[in-house]
């Protein structure tokens, strides 16, 4: 690439930064992350910085915030609405701290109200006798766009204050915001109708907003939280801020006697120590919340240390954005590579130039199949954004289509295995592509062996992965039962295998081979049959021989068992080598004991509905699921109307709240394993 002069490049970047914004602002429709702009952003300032010259009056920097819809009338906000500086890190919000007690001179507790970042549109009510009487968008700060008709269709904001004992005119700053089922539901119905869906809520709620037709408005359920208030005062114009309490938090609590609705997250802190607890607090917590957010906003609590400290430009120097790290990043798709699993299902995954993102560093990402690959449009050498959301395996959102290099290839999906040759295949319902080899291919071998000896299988101890593929790779196994004919001295020549892991591991497979019924199907790895089926069907049919001469519509008696799952059984036991497999694994001295058949008395559980929610700490859930069960519960996975009862772990969420709404008793762990004590 040839070096670009710094005009040139001044120039590249109002291009790229005025499309941006007009994808952003006035299509709802961004093709980059938030970080792109900013980056663009911060690197035209600078170098406008430098070169003075070069700073024109058209200039992107010289306007935040959106230009106004033409069709929207225009509102000149009685007191600007203020942007906000962001911070990224502990330091950054030390440095902030420092900065404020110099001004302050003092290093005396400095109260917070501390807030999250809501990741919607800030919006300002007006409000004259207590009536709602016009509303606007931010816009760029002086001036907004009407929307006065949208606003009034948001349940939550009253039209009416409820207290009379308000000043003439009283305007309220707040966020705007859609959230996150809302959302959900909306991208649900525009994918059904064919529509493109919305990049994020906030997208949607801003979209939602700029509708000239309010009704449309009316139906996209958006919500808003009170941030802050702006004029406060007479008719004529006349400021009378002595209404208002003295403390940012207090006039929050004010808002919410008026009956306007401020965020139940927001604290008042004791002082600024307590502010990065807060932020770790919020994230850690932030994927239960119902309601997207991008940080947290930390304010300086009492209004007299606000005023004194002021403004820089158009921000408050009393308040703080501290963000969390992005969870949507920018990097470049370096190549695709096809692994195959247990079932043969060929994966495509995008192997990415390493990037920082949602805090890691990211270097693959699945792009699950070839749907997928078409629909993202993907080429090799693309410029992709990628996202890390919480503990979610990364994705690959979209391509920036207008960075693709002329080198950019295409994504050739294999005809054969990657692996073993095997020709694949794709059956009509699905959409993986799957390699035929089964056994004969070392990948899906190797991955069978792996679930065949993991922990919720067989659970041999000290067969890690590296070693199975080890194995196998050396030819010597190429089935589960192959495990249980490996000696010492075999496993001591392997490298890095002294002989005393030699006798360990022989030992733990002698172990091993007491189990039950249930895990021996589980281990099986027949698709689509998970330890909760796996269990459902040794209850049910008591003997291996049972289950593998059921037939489709026997299966289906099964809870949990439908259709597909119950072909895909069939299927397994009907092909030879399945057979032979586990006919050489009884062979070799697998064994479990037979299931009790309890009887009615031994059940007292029975036609009791539970649910379980949240983290256990004392036995796991599957466990507690299983014992439960024995017992003659019914154990459900949501909660309604005919549970009876719900047993709520550590951080339990919505099922919680809703078990709470519908009046069903709720337990606690430590009920659940009294519970059990009891009848067991
Ligand atoms: O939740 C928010 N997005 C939020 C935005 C918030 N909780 N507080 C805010 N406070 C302010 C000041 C300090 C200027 C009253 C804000 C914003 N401003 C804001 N939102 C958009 C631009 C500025």
């Amino acid at each position: 690439m040839t070096q670009l002069t710094s005009q040139e490049r001044v120039a590249q970047l109002h291009q790229q930064i005025n499309q941006y914004n007009h994808e952003y602002y006035v299509l709802d429709q961004p093709t980059v992350p938030d970080v792109e702009y900013d980056r663009l952003m911060r690197e035209l300032i600078e170098l406008e910085q430098q070169h003075p010259a070069l700073k024109t009056l058209d200039s992107p920097s010289q306007k935040v915030g959106g230009e106004a819809l033409k069709a929207f009338t225009q509102v000149t906000h009685q007191l600007p609405m203020l942007s906000l500086d962001n911070v990224f890190s502990e330091d950054e919000w030390q440095a902030f701290i420092k900065r404020i007690q110099e001004r302050l001179g003092s290093s005396k507790a400095l109260a917070f109200c501390a807030e999250p970042k809501l990741d919607g549109l800030a919006v300002s009510l007006r409000y004259e006798h207590g009536v709602l009487v016009q509303a606007a968008t931010r816009g760029d700060g002086s001036v907004g766009e009407n929307i006065t008709e949208n606003i009034r269709t948001i349940k939550s904001i009253p039209l009416k204050l409820r207290d009379s004992q308000v000043p003439e005119v009283l305007e309220v700053r707040g966020e705007v915001f859609m959230p996150k089922a809302s959302f959900e539901t909306l991208n649900q119905q525009a994918k059904q109708k064919g529509d493109k869906p919305f990049a994020n809520p906030r997208n949607a709620a801003a979209g939602s907003l700029r509708q000239l037709d309010s009704k449309i408005t009316a139906k996209r359920n958006l919500a808003f939280y009170a941030y802050s208030v702006g004029f406060v005062g007479d008719l004529a114009g006349n400021q009378q801020d002595q209404w208002l309490a003295n403390s940012h938090y207090q006039r929050l609590e004010q808002l919410k006697t008026l009956g306007l609705p401020m965020c139940p997250e927001v604290k008042l802190l004791a002082d600024q120590n307590q502010c990065q607890r807060f932020y770790q607090d919020i994230l850690n917590r932030r994927d239960d919340l119902s309601y997207e957010i991008d940080g947290t906003v930390l304010k300086v609590d009492d209004i007299a240390a606000q005023q004194q400290l002021g403004f820089v430009a158009r921000a408050p120097r009393w308040a703080m954005a501290y963000k969390f790290p992005a969870q949507e990043e920018l990097t470049v798709l370096e190549d695709v590579e096809f692994q195959v699993g247990r079932t043969g299902a060929i994966t495509p995954v995008a192997r990415l130039k390493p990037v920082f993102v949602g805090g890691v560093t990211v270097s693959n990402a699945t792009l699950h199949n070839q749907d997928e690959i078409a629909r993202l449009a993907i080429k090799i050498g693309d410029t992709v954004i990628i996202r890390r959301a919480g503990d979610v395996i990364p994705q690959v959102v979209s391509v920036v289509a207008d960075r693709r290099p002329v080198s950019a290839q295409e994504v050739v999906f294999p005809t054969e295995c990657p692996v073993c040759q095997s020709p694949v295949k794709k059956r009509e319902d699905e959409a993986v592509v799957r390699c035929t080899g089964g056994l004969v291919c070392q990948a899906q071998r190797k991955e069978a062996i792996k679930h065949f000896a993991s922990r919720k299988a067989l659970d041999v101890d000290g067969l890690g992965d590296k070693l199975v593929e080890q194995l196998v790779d050396e030819n010597m196994i190429g089935t589960p039962a192959d495990l249980f004919k490996l000696t010492a001295t075999e496993l001591s020549t392997l490298e890095r295998m002294g002989q005393k892991s030699a006798d360990k591991l022989v030992n733990a497979l002698v172990a091993a081979k007491q189990t039950t019924l249930a895990k021996f199907i589980y281990a099986l790895g027949i698709r689509e049959v998970g330890e909760a089926t796996a269990s459902n069907l040794a209850q049910h049919f008591l003997a291996l021989d049972k289950i593998q001469a059921a037939t489709i519509e026997q299966l289906q008696k099964v809870d949990d068992v439908g259709e597909v799952v119950a072909k895909n059984i069939v299927d397994f036991f009907n092909a030879q080598n399945n057979v032979e497999v586990v006919t050489d694994l009884l062979a070799q001295g697998i064994h479990w004991p037979e299931i009790e058949v309890k009887s009615a008395d031994q059940q007292p559980l029975t036609d009791l509905t539970y649910v379980l929610t949240g983290t256990l700490s004392q036995l796991s859930r599957n466990d507690a699921k299983a014992r439960l069960q024995a017992l003659g519960a019914k154990v459900s996975g949501s909660v309604s109307a005919k549970t009876h009862y719900l047993v709520a772990g550590e951080k339990a969420g919505s099922k919680l709240a809703k078990a709470q709404d519908l009046g069903v008793a709720v337990l606690t762990e430590d009920d659940l394993i009294a519970l059990l004590a009891e009848h067991e």
